[in-house]
């Protein structure tokens, strides 16, 4: 009985010291993206979670929980850069499908928890085009993708020359970006200092409901009952 008093004193002040630490996002990306089983969270279980994926081909940003402050979805036209497989045809080109363009330097996507039920746990987003870049190479340029938690702290960044040099909806440049993060992730901020008509698809976030997560509140709870 004395060895497991100790054993549940030790955890409890594991638990303590886990919970009041702060952890950074794993990052995914830049990766090669072309369609959506190029996306690293393609291959994860959402089971017990959810999983949405945007690809404005409605016209809209209408998925479950998500918001943009800034930006406005656009396509089909000959600037259009979608995510190549969305017009149905795997051809070097997304000027039949519909992006997100950005207007202006900085697009934020915001996570609702309370229609979600939990802020998720993977965020994700390609980038299809940097647009009429100035003060630069035309049509490549620096981009920068930060992921916020619940508490507005940044918990992850990725910064990455994008672009192929043109601005006609070529897709062999776009590329992937992506975070995990257990705490959940409340916001996606998207920057490019030198271009304001960059253009980005397949708005993609999930939940996954995580089993260490799940032991370590049922520990918490042991160790309060404890301490009471
Ligand atoms: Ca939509
Ligand atoms: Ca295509
Ligand atoms: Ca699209
Ligand atoms: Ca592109």
């Amino acid at each position: 009985m004395e060895t497991v008093r100790t054993l549940l004193a030790t955890a409890c002040a594991g638990v303590i010291f886990f919970v009041g630490s702060a952890a950074s996002a794993q990052t995914f990306g830049p990766s090669t993206y072309v369609q959506t089983s190029n996306s690293p969270f393609s291959v994860l279980d959402f089971t017990g979670g959810y999983f949405h994926l945007e690809d404005f081909e409605d016209g809209a940003l209408n998925t479950p929980g998500a918001s943009a402050l800034g930006g406005v979805v656009a396509g089909p036209s000959n600037f259009t850069d979608s995510v190549d497989a969305d017009d149905g045809f795997i051809d070097g080109l997304g000027r039949n499908g519909h992006s997100y363009i950005a207007n202006g330097f900085e697009l934020e996507f915001v996570f609702s928890d309370a229609v979600l039920g939990n802020y998720p746990t993977h965020v994700g987003i390609v980038w299809t085009d940097v647009g009429n870049t100035f003060g630069d190479i035309f049509g490549v340029s620096l981009v920068e993708v930060f992921a916020f938690d619940p508490d507005g702290v940044t918990i992850g960044f990725i910064s990455s020359t994008v672009g192929d040099g043109r601005i006609d909806g070529t897709t062999a440049d776009d590329r992937f970006f992506g975070f995990e993060h257990a705490g959940g992730i409340a916001s996606l901020l998207l920057v490019m200092p030198n271009s304001q008509d960059w253009e980005v698809d397949h708005l993609q976030y999930g939940y996954v409901p995580e089993p260490a997560t799940l032991a370590l509140l049922g520990l918490s709870v042991v160790c309060l009952r404890r301490r009471r």
